[in-house]
């Protein structure tokens, strides 16, 4: 069965594999607990924690910049796949709305049903980080993001394994040190980089 889809790449694709990882053209779905259903209409993301307390609603979110990019994602249970084309608000388009308080150095991305997930500042506001609400195999098949995969909005942060990509996001909560989100308690690594294999936690 996993001969049909995955297949072992001939090398890294100049250094474009990260170790222990095997090429996938489908798009597996990884999904704890279940899949919440509700309208682009109803999306709110929720700003807490030592920032400025404010509620994004969809519209708000649709009046920012949208950006289109693609990439490349890495899942931590072995596979990744090339070109993945998503469009939504960058992370530091965002941040232009939201005012930080002092001591503020990571932030825990919430989710509904409840996943949760840490990301530093430094590996959240990057501009390839998006608010996702379209996905496209290619850049010329985008459409809205489909709800398994996390719509009717996700967060994507292709440079860290894509268990931080927390689907249907509705919360930042910025805090003032690394804690565990959902996955990072249940032994995965605190960070996740594919390129050094940062899996589980020692
Ligand atoms: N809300 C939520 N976000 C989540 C998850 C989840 O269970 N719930 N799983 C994570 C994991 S472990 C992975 S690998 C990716 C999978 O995304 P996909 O189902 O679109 O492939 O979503 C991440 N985001
Ligand atoms: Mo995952």
């Amino acid at each position: 069965m996993l001969g049909r889809f995955f297949k072992k790449p001939e090398n890294d694709q100049g250094g474009r594999v990260p170790p222990g990882q095997t090429l996938t053209t489908r798009f597996p779905v990884l999904t704890y607990g279940p899949v919440p259903r509700y309208a682009k209409t109803d999306i709110t993301v929720r700003v807490f924690g030592l920032a400025e307390e404010q509620t994004f609603s969809w519209i708000d979110l649709q009046k920012m910049p949208q950006t289109t990019l693609t990439y490349d994602i890495h899942c931590v249970t072995h596979w990744s796949k090339f070109d993945t084309t998503w469009t939504g608000i960058s992370v530091p388009e965002l941040m232009k709305h939201i005012q930080l308080k002092p001591g503020a150095t990571h932030v825990m991305i919430h989710s509904v049903g409840g996943y949760t997930t840490n990301l530093s500042l430094t590996d959240f506001v990057r501009d390839q980080n998006l608010l996702a609400h379209e996905f496209g195999a290619s850049p010329d098949q985008l459409a809205p993001l489909e709800t398994e995969h996390g719509g009717p909005m996700r967060l994507v942060v292709p440079h860290l394994y894509f268990w931080k990509s927390a689907k249907w996001i509705n919360g930042l909560e910025f805090i003032s040190q690394d804690e565990a989100g959902f996955w990072e308690k249940n032994g995965y690594h605190m960070r996740g980089d594919p390129f050094k294999e940062e899996r589980y936690s020692d």
